[in-house]
């Protein structure tokens, strides 16, 4: 029996895929974007799963489903759908989702240029530009950064000890720059990202507590930032994100450029107004910046926090249409572990 048919828009932000589906969406209960996303996770997990998961998609798989705004200042709502699982926030989602939405017309701007929209992690601006239909930019303004966790020693059991830091972006990421166990992006392959992050970000687990203070359902470190010398002209700095079970972000990756920029203006590296373009494992770049700075309060504490900007582009360059049938013995997907 067909359980759903979903048709979609396929694009890509900076390399990395962007499902947006725009039929076939679930009726979420909840009143607002956090807790669309956790009923979507408990009742329609199969949705994400059969989209994302091979046979229909793939380790890096990502996408979104468009919904009406849940505030009434906003023009649209983002529930995001990955391999992981639905994050709170995602940049490179939210750049291809924005792309895609406003070229099809499925987003209908009130103020041309400008946008508001109710993501999980909170509400987010958006400022693009658009010429003869085809969007060519699109700047998120993103949900506070903040450095949650900073010089956490971890023993990573075949590798040695890491120095890392645990930043917030959207999502939580281990961040891991060059040392003596570790020696940056550009010496390492696809093939040692892959292995490593997931032990480390199961050791960052183990030993840290990683909890977002506005919203608890907002927790655990999902990502593994690995920096390094970059290589493209123009870049301030080269990362590779590792996410889900196998993926390596192909874009700059926006919640962990966002995390980047908050652990380094912390660390006294990055100032307010600075902007800082990062490059992505296959060269594209995002151009961040601290738009502000503000303070939120963790644990009873006051800790310094960014408002970080992202900026890149998308490119839209298919539809298609996806059947989910329980007749097939794939139809929830699997991963190659
Ligand atoms: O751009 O925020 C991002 C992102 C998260 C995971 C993959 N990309």
């Amino acid at each position: 029996m067909i359980k759903g048919t979903f048709f979609c828009i396929d694009a890509h932000t900076c390399g990395n895929p962007v499902r947006l589906v725009t039929s076939g969406h679930p009726n979420l209960v909840g009143e607002t974007m956090s807790e669309k996303r956790l009923d979507f996770l408990e009742r329609f997990d199969w949705i994400r799963q059969g989209l994302m998961f091979e046979p229909r998609g793939h380790d890096m798989m990502s996408g979104a489903f468009l919904y009406p705004p849940c505030s009434d200042n906003a023009d649209a709502a983002i529930l995001f759908i990955e391999t992981s699982g639905c994050l709170p926030m995602c940049g490179h989602g939210t750049i291809g989702t924005i792309t895609a939405g406003l070229e099809s017309g499925l987003i209908v701007p009130r103020i041309p240029g400008r946008l508001i929209i109710d993501v999980p992690a909170g509400q987010i601006v958006i400022e693009y530009q658009q010429t003869n239909g085809k969007v060519s930019s699109v700047k998120i303004f993103n949900v506070a950064a903040y450095l949650a966790h900073r010089d956490v020693i971890l023993d990573i059991p075949g590798l040695g000890t890491l120095k890392v830091d645990v930043s917030y972006g959207g999502n939580f990421y281990v961040i891991v720059e060059p040392q003596e166990n570790f020696s940056g992006i550009d010496q390492w392959s696809a093939g040692d990202i892959l292995k490593w992050s997931p032990i480390v970000r199961e050791a960052a687990s183990k030993a840290l507590v990683c909890v977002h203070p506005q919203d608890p359902s907002v927790n655990g470190v999902s990502h593994v930032l690995w920096t390094g010398k970059s290589q493209i002209q123009g870049s301030d700095a080269a990362n590779a994100v590792f996410y889900g079970d196998k993926a390596i972000d192909r874009s700059p990756c926006g919640t962990g450029t966002s995390a980047r920029m908050a652990q380094l203006f912390t660390k006294g590296q990055l100032s307010l107004g600075d902007s800082f373009v990062h490059e992505s494992y296959i060269g594209s770049q995002f151009i961040g910046k601290i738009e502000g700075v503000v303070e939120i309060e963790v644990e009873g504490e006051k800790v310094p926090a960014i408002m970080p900007s992202i900026q890149g582009w998308a490119k839209v360059f298919g539809k298609n249409c996806i059947t989910i049938d329980d007749d097939d013995p794939y139809a929830f997907g699997f991963i190659v572990k």
